[in-house]
């Protein structure tokens, strides 16, 4: 006689159950003894339900608690890596590796503002034939520190104040900047933090680097020193501070969002894989040491090969199991990569591991789904905290030969990962390299690559983040930090926070090891307005609409930016349909009161007269364009529509029929030249900012 199938509850009906497949009868009330009397012990449904609520958090991670995932693939290009490695998801070009890659920012807690100034983590786990590759990158290609006996510390003075825990998410508070005053080795990653770097657009449009110097090794045991770094096909850009401010209050899932709402639309997230090679007898040629995580091989001496593309399609099912409980670590190597000596890195390889045995509650972390390996998992380690596998046999340990020896360890030649023979000597010292103490020449470098804007926006958030101190010698101290990377730039910034420039700082030390080596004085690289692509994709313009709107110009708009990748909503005083004088009506996605200019890249201005008359009325609309004029975006009118942009008054700008994206106010009153406005306006979008603007933005009441 047949048996009957069992079947999995969630492919029969959804029933409620306990968590031991037992149908629930009722979940409103727990068991209690008579209608008004007391719960009963016995209701064991209301104690597993309860008791698994009362377990549901576990810690956050202590740094980058804040984190969005995705999934997707990576292909590498070609086998020319083959020179260089014998990892197979490097070099074969017929593989597609799965990925898991989670976005986070560092400081601030779980539930914090995505757009807060920090680093931004940027993980990668490469499900591998060979087993789980783990890239544990940040968007900036330094660190604060050079040997990991000092994160704790960094760490420390970064999160809240321990007395009152204030402030959450950033770094504008005394201990902080009173670590950084006495580490002057922080300054090169300071520079970047203080930069539009750390105000990342969205997160497929920031770069991201391994950081580290890592080895790649081929067939033959041949090493290469390499740094990994990821190239976004977007481009790099970035919201401004005010922006980033105001978003943290109208949207702190902003960042976030725009990944989840990029893939669900199809606008996959693409980033290149870039490598940095150089060969081991050009380890000592360079004004730095290759080991020391503050610093960067400029690309300019060592160029970036772009070897694979990776894209990110796919949404996780559900946040705390994939997100939260992956676990990234810098030793989850393949063969073909090794690690390098530089200190910071060789640190972070015990700490991700030890990290995860607290917040995922034990060793058994690798068997949660989102962080299993394709390759097949067998060894001799057994037991532990929610242990999955059920092993079979009654063999645990090795050597055996009750299994047959298995499972036996393999020779390289069969896969097998084997450490780089690398030759040291030494003595053992708690000490640094001479060629480890050069912490200002690369600060300088980065501060003399930037364009002047960039350079602007470096000098104003110093004197927020030093302005927001307390003690003034704190203030004084980083001042004279600053006049060894920019006299100018130190200038500026002491007046705004009240200061004086200390006479007579004493030069930079440079490390006489490190001087006549390879350098550069500026690396054009370093500038992300030198990273732009001329493409829209994953931009967000916002249309302005009302009743008696032109609907053909707006829809003929719509198409040609969804072409390109980019989004259309339409805001309007309240939700529903608006009706349209040509084309057809349209659905209003969002109100003045559920969005703000904050939150898209350009604004447009359709025509049509009896909107146009109400727009030219409303507060609400002429903050918006005021605003978006303010933080130098692209804005565009056609027809009737110009007379919106008029009646907002804004400095230096009269708007005339010349249909050119070159001041990125693209208008016409010709209703002809619809399509004109619209390649013109794409045009002014892919350059993002005008930043000719800011110097008005006094002037501008929003
Ligand atoms: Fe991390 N870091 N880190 N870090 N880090 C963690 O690991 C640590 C460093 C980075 O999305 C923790 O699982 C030390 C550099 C990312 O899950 C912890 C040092 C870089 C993430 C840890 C560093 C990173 C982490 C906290 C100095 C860029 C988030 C939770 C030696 C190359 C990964 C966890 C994710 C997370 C330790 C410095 C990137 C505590 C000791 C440099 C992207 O183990």
């Amino acid at each position: 006689m047949d048996k009957k199938k069992q079947t999995h509850p969630a492919d029969e009906q959804q029933h409620l159950t306990t968590n031991q497949g037992l149908k629930v009868e009722h979940n409103d009330d727990s068991l209690k003894a008579g209608i008004r009397g007391g719960t009963l012990m016995e209701d064991f449904h209301f104690r597993e339900k309860m008791t698994h609520f009362d377990h549901e958090r576990i810690p956050e991670r202590n740094v980058h608690a804040r984190g969005s995932g995705a999934y997707g693939f990576f292909n590498v290009y070609d086998d020319s890596m083959k020179k260089y490695t014998k990892a197979k998801f490097l070099t074969d070009p017929s593989l597609e590796t799965k990925v898991f890659v989670r976005i986070s920012t560092v400081v601030g807690f779980r539930g914090s503002a995505d757009t807060v100034r920090d680093v931004r983590g940027f993980a990668t786990k490469f499900y591998t034939t060979e087993g789980n590759y783990d890239l544990v990158g940040n968007n900036m290609p330094v660190f604060f520190i050079q040997d990991a006996i000092k994160f704790p510390d960094l760490v420390h003075a970064i999160k809240p104040e321990p007395h009152n825990e204030m402030p959450q998410a950033s770094a504008a508070h005394d201990n902080f900047w009173d670590f950084i005053s006495l580490m002057p080795e922080s300054l090169h990653m300071i520079m970047w933090v203080l930069s539009d770097r750390a105000l990342p657009r969205s997160y497929s449009m920031m770069e991201g680097f391994g950081v580290h110097t890592f080895r790649l090794v081929n067939e033959e045991g041949v090493s290469h020193f390499v740094k990994f770094h990821w190239k976004p096909v977007n481009g790099v850009h970035s919201l401004t501070w005010d922006e980033t401010q105001k978003i943290a209050g109208k949207d702190p899932d902003f960042n976030r969002r725009d990944l989840w709402e990029s893939i669900e639309k199809g606008n996959y997230p693409e980033f290149e894989l870039g490598v940095q090679l150089i060969t081991e007898d050009e380890e000592f040629d360079f004004d730095f040491d290759i080991l020391d995580a503050t610093k960067i091989w400029p690309e300019e001496l060592v160029p970036v090969k772009r070897i694979g593309k990776m894209t990110l399609n796919r949404n996780p099912d559900n946040f705390f199991a994939e997100t939260e409980q992956v676990a990234f670590h810098p030793g989850h190597v393949v063969p073909g990569i090794d690690f390098s000596n530089d200190p910071l890195l060789q640190g972070r390889l015990f700490s991700y591991l030890d990290t995860q045995l607290i917040r995922l509650g034990g060793p058994n972390f690798s068997e949660i789904p989102v962080n299993r390996p394709i390759a097949p998992v067998t060894n001799n380690q057994r037991d532990g905290f929610a242990r999955q596998t059920i092993n079979k046999g009654r063999v645990n340990y090795s050597p055996n030969s009750l299994a047959g020896g298995c499972p036996f360890a393999a020779g390289a030649d069969m896969g097998a990962f084997k450490h780089y023979e690398q030759k040291v000597e030494g003595h053992k010292v708690k000490a640094r390299s001479e060629s480890f103490k050069d912490h200002y020449t690369q600060a300088k470098l980065f501060y003399n690559s930037m364009t002047e804007p960039e350079k602007q926006h470096i000098k104003d958030a110093w004197k927020f983040e030093l302005g927001k101190v307390e003690t003034m010698h704190i203030r004084e101290r980083m001042v004279e930090h600053i006049v060894r990377i920019d006299k100018e730039m130190a200038e500026e910034v002491a007046i705004a926070i009240g200061v004086k420039v200390p006479e007579n700082v004493s030069p930079p030390h440079k490390p006489s090891v490190l001087e006549g080596k390879r350098s550069v004085d500026v690396s054009p690289a370093l500038s992300q307005e030198n990273t732009h692509t001329g493409k829209i994709k994953g931009r967000k313009i916002a249309a302005l609409v009302e009743d008696g709107f032109d609907g053909s110009a707006l829809k003929e708009l719509k198409s040609m930016l969804e072409k390109e990748g980019a989004m259309l909503e339409v805001i309007s005083k309240n939700h529903g349909m608006r009706s349209a004088t040509k084309g057809s009506e349209i659905k209003a996605d969002k109100t003045y009161l559920t969005t703000g200019s904050i939150m898209y890249d350009a604004v447009f201005i359709p025509g049509g007269k009896d909107a146009v008359e109400k727009l030219k009325k409303m507060g609400d609309t002429l903050h918006f364009i005021k605003e978006a004029y303010k933080h130098c975006k692209p804005i565009a009118a056609i027809g009737e529509g110009v007379e919106v942009i008029d009646a907002c008054l804004l400095p230096e700008l009269l708007t005339f029929d010349v249909v050119s994206s070159d001041k990125g106010v693209v208008t016409s009153r010709k209703e002809g030249d619809g399509k004109a406005v619209a390649e013109q306006f794409i045009k002014a979008i892919a350059k993002h900012r005008f930043w000719e603007r800011e110097k008005l933005k006094d002037m501008v009441d929003a």
